[in-house]
């Protein structure tokens, strides 16, 4: 066994959870690179890892059924019971309870853009960033609802310094920058089809960010938490970077959560066709709700039209339920196992080779609730994924949804719309009057 002073307990735990093999590399490595290889081990909790890998397949519990949730209002008493929920909502807003949430840590390959996904430009007309409608969108609300709302991004560490330094030339797109709040996610190793943990450099560990559900244990382990609390805030508004559609301060969504006294509300919408890419919503025998993610959807079940409650990965928490979820620190939600091919160092060579993606996902804390709403929204104003890089769910299909949800809010004013237009992008910061005239060109921008 090797040895090295202050370190002997880490190593004596590496050699018991037989893990040995990070250690091949040694005596290439000078004093400092040997504490990095330490450090970075002594941050890994070799039981947990050892407890997911043998139990890699994640399995849904039980049977389930899909799950109630409150539907687009129909007739006049439900109207009605909406238009209460937005003034409750408007209230809470107004009193400055909420901070909006944005989890931003991924990978985005599937779009293969390189760089954090937010500085994808997804503007029609301008160009404009996913982050920069996002932080426009809260601008919006700050100044509509007199208030100030803090905006919490979580990367990770792949991420994180090109994102704050993003934030940082664009002079936090005109929002207060003690109220923008960047923290990086935690990560964890993958592992190779043996369990081993694999080696990304001699003495470094290959590591990938914990899913978008290590958000929960980040928001304590940061400190930000805390922060909120001493703010006052008690609701999170919870969205994903790739939907440009998104409502950050949705008071309708607010005021359900409000007069439900949820610890987790969801917005749904309605599957577009059965095999598509979202988790939907269910309810467990337990009579606890959840979603199952589309991986994990079992065979006879999947493609099945009455699961059609479909995720959009819009939701809000309440603090003092996350607050409970991390009391004992991290937040014990399930791991999902994605088979990877992953570069690694091989024989003193990087190679490429098969292992294993472990990730916790938020929504994972919904069978964890006592009280939850599900509230159902139209597709084509609140959602408009980018995730590939052509076709279905693609900068294209995004821009084309947020021109068509445009020309439908000017067609609302009774404004006209010349024929030649063919993409309309207006600046979140915008109040659409009724005089406006719309120029007879291709693109329009109103900013
Ligand atoms: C997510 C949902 C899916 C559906 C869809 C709607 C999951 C697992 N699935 O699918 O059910 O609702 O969205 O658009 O969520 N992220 C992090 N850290 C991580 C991993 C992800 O911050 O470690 C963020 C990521 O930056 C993005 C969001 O989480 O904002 C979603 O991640 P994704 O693109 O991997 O999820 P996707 O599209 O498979």
């Amino acid at each position: 066994m090797i040895s090295f002073k202050g370190y002997d307990d880490i190593i004596e735990r590496i050699y018991r959870f037989n893990q040995e093999h990070v250690f091949q590399y040694w005596d290439r490595l000078n004093d400092g690179e040997k504490i990095e290889l330490l450090e970075e081990l002594s941050k890994i909790d070799l039981q947990m890892i050892k407890d997911i890998f043998s139990q890699k397949t994640y399995s849904i519990d039980g049977e389930f059924s899909p799950a109630p949730y409150i539907s687009l209002p129909k007739n006049e008493n439900e109207k009605n019971l909406f238009k209460k929920a937005e003034q409750i909502g408007i209230k809470h807003i107004k009193e400055g309870k909420l901070a909006a949430f944005l989890v931003a840590g991924g990978q985005g390959s599937r779009l293969g853009f390189n760089g954090p996904k937010g500085k994808f430009p997804i503007g029609p007309v301008s160009g404009k960033t996913l982050f920069h409608f996002h932080a426009e969108k809260i601008r919006a609300s700050e100044k509509k609802y007199n208030v100030s709302i803090p905006f919490l991004i979580m990367t990770s560490r792949d991420n994180h310094e090109e994102t704050s330094i993003f934030f940082k030339e664009q002079k936090y797109f005109g929002l207060n920058p003690d109220n923008v709040n960047l923290f990086p996610q935690n990560m964890i190793p993958s592992l190779d089809r043996d369990g081993k943990l694999i080696l990304s450099g001699f003495n470094s560990i290959f590591m990938n960010p914990d899913g978008h559900g290590g958000s929960l244990t980040a928001l304590k382990t940061s400190g930000v938490l805390d922060k909120l609390k001493e703010l006052k805030i008690d609701t999170l508004s919870y969205f994903q970077v790739d939907n440009p559609l998104v409502k950050i301060i949705d008071p309708v969504f607010v005021g359900f959560h409000i007069m439900n006294t949820a610890d987790i509300s969801s917005k749904t919408l309605q599957k577009s066709y059965p095999e598509e890419k979202t988790g939907v919503f269910v309810k467990f025998a337990g009579h606890t709700i959840g979603i199952v993610e589309y991986s994990d959807m079992p065979k006879d079940k999947s493609g099945n039209t009455s699961y059609s409650a479909a995720n959009p990965a819009i939701h809000l928490f309440n603090i003092q339920f996350i607050s409970k979820l991390t009391d004992s620190g991290r937040v014990k939600l399930p791991y999902h196992t994605a088979k990877k091919k992953i570069v690694g160092l091989v024989d003193g060579k990087q190679k490429e080779l098969d292992g294993y993606k472990f990730e916790q996902f938020v929504f994972d804390a919904l069978p964890l609730t006592e009280k939850n709403v599900i509230l159902e929204i139209l597709r084509g104003e609140e959602f408009a994924p980018v995730k590939n890089a052509s076709g279905q769910d693609s900068p294209d299909s995004a821009k084309e949804l947020m021109t068509a949800l445009n020309r439908k809010l000017l067609e609302s004013k009774g404004i006209t719309i010349p024929d030649k237009v063919k993409e309309i992008e207006i600046s979140p910061l915008i109040d659409i009057a009724k005089n406006i005239i719309i120029p007879n060109t291709e693109k329009v921008l109103i900013s």
